[in-house]
């Protein structure tokens, strides 16, 4: 038989669906619905092998689905806002406008030859003013109920290039292309009050129960919940700056009050800020820490310092014990109340600052069991459970009972009309900012009038488009210095105004697409009602697929838009827009390293000497060192493009091997060795579909319960039952292994129906197992399986056909694999009944060729049965 061309077949099979416009999706079709989405690609230019493993996933998930009979929504769009396409600008000096959607354009035409089943039609992207348009709209609703706000807030300023530039582009306290000593500025600027949500966004993550534990408990630390206090500790009046009477430090360790030693303070505390008045070489060292970068990152690694203000507080429980408060760098202004009581023992950053400075350190807790004469703490903190010591009334209590103790003894105090201990909880989380100083992203829809303040943009005015004539010849933000976009009357009094210049964080393009997707034809409003969600609606999005780089921000940000939405009539019902959540991991290959530096796989040939691997430049056969298996990146030059791997195997071979090698949630080793495997197996299928093909023509499919044909039969609804209970799961790589169970499985049988030796039993269920094998790897490799349907007669398209339902009686498993091990090393498996007594499998075992091969034809020493467990046979 001829060989499987998938270079001819995959572009008429995609045209054939394309034509019968299969996977364009309907709002009002009655079947259930299920949302399958992946997450959008930035619009880079390129496809790469990550997009590849991740569409296939979604694309196996979506084409099973519709087999099952749902109406699946399973679209795709640009996240097309963002620097890159600035910096291409100013490089290159193209329109971001148009390197954009050229991306767009090329891309797209590389998603379609993957054979996606996508729902083209609703194609969206986000930097159309049909999308941003809505998320204007959206934006002033938002503020409207009490969503947004308009803040001061630091940001880095690179004082060369003028502009502003985001944590990433902050390279060692410099900025990225200029080189500059980076500084922090405040600035005014839009914030989603999504720490308004924080309980909720918190408690909801336990309705998550489709997500990876990992994401959960990542989305939770972000949101950091901390049960503490608010203490007040009273001022020295003889060293209080300007008449101060307390400070309030926010403590999750109250318990520990007896271990403080010192107290530390944010550089940008009111009180550091009237300690430095009078004192330069504090105002100094303010000046400096201040500069320093706001990462909290940095924070934890970074040297502590610190300086002495000269300002003292008394200790709540003794009035003759006064500590220094000092400024310190690791201290952050909008955490807490920006102060702290440092108790080193109890502290490793704590600590450090004590063992730096010379502050005493009292271990205030020790291990249960631990001599309290002799216990100290030299350079580790104890962080852990224990019992109190060195703590007077608090001796002997568990830090949990000496918390309570101290917060009820201080809380009925007050200090300048204040209880001296008020608990709170306190979130990590910190409001959304989503101003940019950059052109590329959606305008702000805000005219700042000096007589009215910040004004709406009237909706009739919506969308705020972007200037098409931008220059980036000079640093800073293009649409600050267009001549005339920002240039308008107030719609409020009608003076000279300003627009806003800003525009949003791309995050809240990517925060709602999901939604659009619903109904992206909508001109009026950012959803249609009875699309989105509630009973005729789409969301939540049943499964969603992507990668776990996105796990927080992404996440949270669309589980605060769902909620935002909701509030402002945008969604029905829906608060998590994702019940399925899944992460990929990532493709990696082999690295090759040369005289002159990396080298890609394609110039690369490996060789294989006695189980040692050796590498070679193809153009001249220099030794090429091969280097570890790391994620496909430009710097390592192990990148192997789709665009290559599609021209040269075809689309199914690369979907395929993503799916086979690997459980979808661990990386991918990429190889040159196991695409060849999977090409070889897209040829074998066809090969035992074109060969029973002639033979089959008239037959009937026809299950059998007895005899030979049997076990094809049951091969056949087995693996029916176990690929859909697989692909279910995202089990893809058993699902994968499974098919392949059912290719050997039907290899033999194929054989004699050609040769004209089958039996009319044999062939029935030949025929019938070949059938369901052809809707089974539809999903993986869907042009292969046009293919085969159509050589085995079938009518219509092989992507439309229902998933086969399986006889139950027929997948009963009747038999089991037991291990046989010779003397205690495990040298083959033995399939039998499972219900065979001791001496059949005693019999089996030593009828297997390799136990007959140990034995030379000698009585074993001894044979011992596990029953349904295990073999050994001693020899
Ligand atoms: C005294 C103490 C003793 C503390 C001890 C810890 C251990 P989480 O769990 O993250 O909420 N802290 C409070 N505000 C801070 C700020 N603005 N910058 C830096 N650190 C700050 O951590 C709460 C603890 O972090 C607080 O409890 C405080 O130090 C510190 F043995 O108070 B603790
Ligand atoms: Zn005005």
């Amino acid at each position: 038989t001829e060989r499987y061309n998938p270079r001819a077949a995959e572009p008429k099979w995609q045209k054939a669906w394309d034509a019968a416009k299969l996977f364009e999706t309907k709002n009002e079709d009655p079947r259930p619905k299920y949302y399958v989405l992946e997450m959008f690609p930035y619009p880079s230019g390129r496809i790469h092998m990550g997009h590849v493993r991740n569409y296939t996933m979604g694309d196996v998930v979506a084409r099973h689905r519709r087999a099952l009979g749902y109406n699946v929504l399973h679209p795709m769009g640009w996240d097309a806002f963002g620097l890159p396409a600035e910096n291409a600008a100013r490089d290159r000096g193209v329109n971001p406008r148009a390197w954009t959607y050229q991306n767009i354009e090329a891309m797209k035409a590389q998603l379609k030859v993957m054979g996606l089943s996508l729902d083209w039609a609703r194609e969206i992207a986000t930097c159309d003013p049909s999308y941003y348009k809505h998320q204007q709209k959206m934006f002033l609703d938002f503020w409207k109920a009490g969503l947004v706000e308009r803040k001061s807030a630091k940001v880095n300023w690179d004082p060369e290039d003028m502009t502003v530039l985001a944590n990433e582009q902050v390279i060692d306290g410099r900025g990225w292309r200029s080189g500059a000593l980076v500084e922090q500025r405040d600035l005014t600027q839009w914030f989603f009050k999504i720490t308004a949500m924080a309980q909720e966004l918190l408690d909801s993550i336990d309705t998550l129960d489709q997500w990876p534990d990992k994401v959960k408990l990542m989305q939770a630390n972000w949101i950091g919940r901390s049960e503490g206090l608010l203490l007040r500790w009273q001022i020295d009046p003889a060293t209080a700056p300007g008449g101060e009477v307390a400070l309030d430090v926010f403590t999750t360790r109250p318990d520990t009050i007896f271990g403080a030693s010192f107290m530390a303070i944010a550089a940008d505390h009111p009180l550091a800020r009237k300690a430095a008045e009078g004192n330069p070489k504090l105002a100094a060292f303010i000046e400096e820490i201040g500069h320093r970068g706001t990462a909290a990152a940095d924070l934890e690694t970074a040297e502590k310092n610190g300086m002495d203000t000269g300002i003292r507080v008394v200790h709540p429980f003794d009035p003759s014990w006064t500590l220094p408060v000092y400024v310190a760098n690791f201290v952050l202004m909008d955490y807490g109340t920006g102060a702290i009581f440092g108790c080193p023992s109890g502290d490793q950053r704590d600590l450090d600052f004590a063992n730096k400075y010379g502050l005493p350190v009292v271990p205030v807790v020790m291990p249960e069991g631990a001599d309290a004469a002799t216990f100290r703490i030299l350079e580790e903190a104890f962080v852990d459970d224990g019992v109190m010591i060195n703590s007077r009334f608090l001796d002997g209590m568990k830090p949990k009972q000496a918390f309570d103790e101290v917060a009820n003894r201080l809380s009925g105090i007050s200090i300048g009309g204040r209880p001296q201990a008020e608990r709170k909880v306190q979130f990590r989380l910190r409001d959304w900012l989503i101003s940019r100083q950059r052109y590329w992203g959606c305008p702000i829809p805000v005219v700042h009038c000096d007589a009215c303040g910040s004004v709406p943009v009237p909706e009739a005015a919506l969308p705020i488009e972007l200037p098409v004539d931008v220059s980036f010849d000079r640093p800073g933000n293009p649409l600050d210095h267009h001549p005339t976009w920002k240039h308008v009357a107030c719609p409020q009094c009608g003076k000279d105004a300003r627009r806003d210049t800003d525009t949003m964080d791309t995050f809240v393009d990517s925060s709602w697409y999901f939604a659009r997707f619903t109904d992206p034809w909508n001109e009026q409003a950012p959803t249609t009602l009875s699309a989105v969600d509630g009973p005729s609606g789409w969301l939540p999005v049943n499964q969603y697929i992507g990668g776990i780089e996105h796990a927080i921000l992404h996440l949270l940000y669309s589980r605060f838009f769902a909620r935002a939405m909701k509030a402002t009539g945008h969604l029905n019902s829906v608060d998590e827009p994702f019940q399925g959540l899944f992460t990929q991991g990532m493709v990696v290959h082999e690295t090759y390293k040369g005289p002159d530096g990396w080298v890609t796989p394609a110039e690369v040939k490996v060789e294989d000497f006695d189980g040692t691997r050796k590498a070679f430049l193809l153009d001249g056969g220099t030794p090429i060192e091969i280097g570890p298996i790391e994620k496909m990146s430009k710097s390592k030059k192990n990148v192997v493009d789709p665009d290559d791997i599609i021209g040269s195997y075809g689309a199914d071979t690369a979907r395929w091997f993503m799916l086979s090698d690997s459980p979808p949630e661990r990386d991918v080793i990429w190889t040159e060795a196991g695409v060849e495997g999977a090409h070889r197996f897209v040829q074998r299928l066809w090969r035992l579909v074109s060969e029973a093909a002639p033979s089959l023509a008239g037959v009937a499919p026809k299950a059998a319960r007895e005899g030979e044909a049997a076990e094809i039969s049951r091969a056949a609804h087995r693996a029916v039952k176990a690929v859909g209970e697989e692909i279910e799961r995202l089990g893809f790589n058993k699902a994968v292994a499974r098919i392949y169970a059912l290719a050997n499985a039907l290899q033999g049988p194929v054989a004699d129906i050609a040769a004209g030796k089958a039996s009319a039993e044999v062939a029935a269920a030949a025929r019938e197992a070949l059938d369901m094998l052809v809707v089974l790897i539809a999903p993986m490799m869907p042009h292969l399986a046009e293919e085969c349907f159509a050589a085995l007669g079938g009518s219509g398209l092989a992507a439309d056909r229902l998933w086969p339902a399986f006889d139950p009686a027929l997948t009963v498993d009747n038999e089991i694999v037991m291990p046989v091990q010779i003397n205690g090393k495990k040298r083959g498996d033995l399939t039998i009944a499972r219900d065979a007594d001791q001496g059949a499998v005693e019999k089996a075992a030593l009828e297997l060729e390799v136990v007959r091969k140990a034995l030379e034809g000698k009585k074993p020493r001894k044979v011992i049965v596990v029953p349904q467990r295990i073999v050994n046979v001693v020899v």
